[in-house]
């Protein structure tokens, strides 16, 4: 089955709004097969962006993402990568399309509530980043 890692970011743990997020993907028959809740050491971010190191939003992402506790998660399903993607909507909740996570939780482009894995291979790498032994 397809697997995907999921993050509420510092900004939705501080709004209280953990609960309602999970029922945006349980509604869609989602499985949660792994949660944790933790304060991410820089060392664990800078992995997890390493894609994004040169870009100028980088110090800032990683200060947002350290800044506080984030609740990880390993989602299963068919097809979960797209539709996770899809329920968290676009990067820029400004952007994002209505009754999305970040539509609805998102403040800004940095302040966006939840990250989902883009692809297989970003899923795979991030789940074993972010889960020890699964
Ligand atoms: P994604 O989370 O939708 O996959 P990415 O482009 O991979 O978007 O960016 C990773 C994260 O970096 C975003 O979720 C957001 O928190 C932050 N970010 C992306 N682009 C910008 C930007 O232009 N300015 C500030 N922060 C950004
Ligand atoms: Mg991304």
């Amino acid at each position: 089955m397809e697997r995907t890692l999921v993050l509420i970011k510092p900004d939705a743990v501080h709004m209280k709004v953990v609960g309602n997020i999970i029922s945006k993907y349980e509604e869609k028959k989602l499985d949660i097969a792994h949660i944790k809740i933790l304060i991410p050491d820089r060392n664990l971010l800078e992995n997890h962006y390493e894609e994004h190191r040169e870009k100028d939003f980088f110090p800032k992402l990683i200060n947002f993402m350290s800044g506080g506790r984030v609740v990880a998660m390993v989602l299963e399903g068919e097809n979960v990568i797209s539709k996770v993607r899809k329920i968290n909507g676009h990067t820029d909740p400004n952007k994002a399309e209505e009754n999305t996570i970040r539509n609805l939780y998102g403040t800004s482009l940095t302040y966006n509530a939840v990250h989902g894995s883009d692809s297989v291979e970003s899923a795979n790498k991030e789940i074993s980043l972010w889960f020890d032994n699964i």
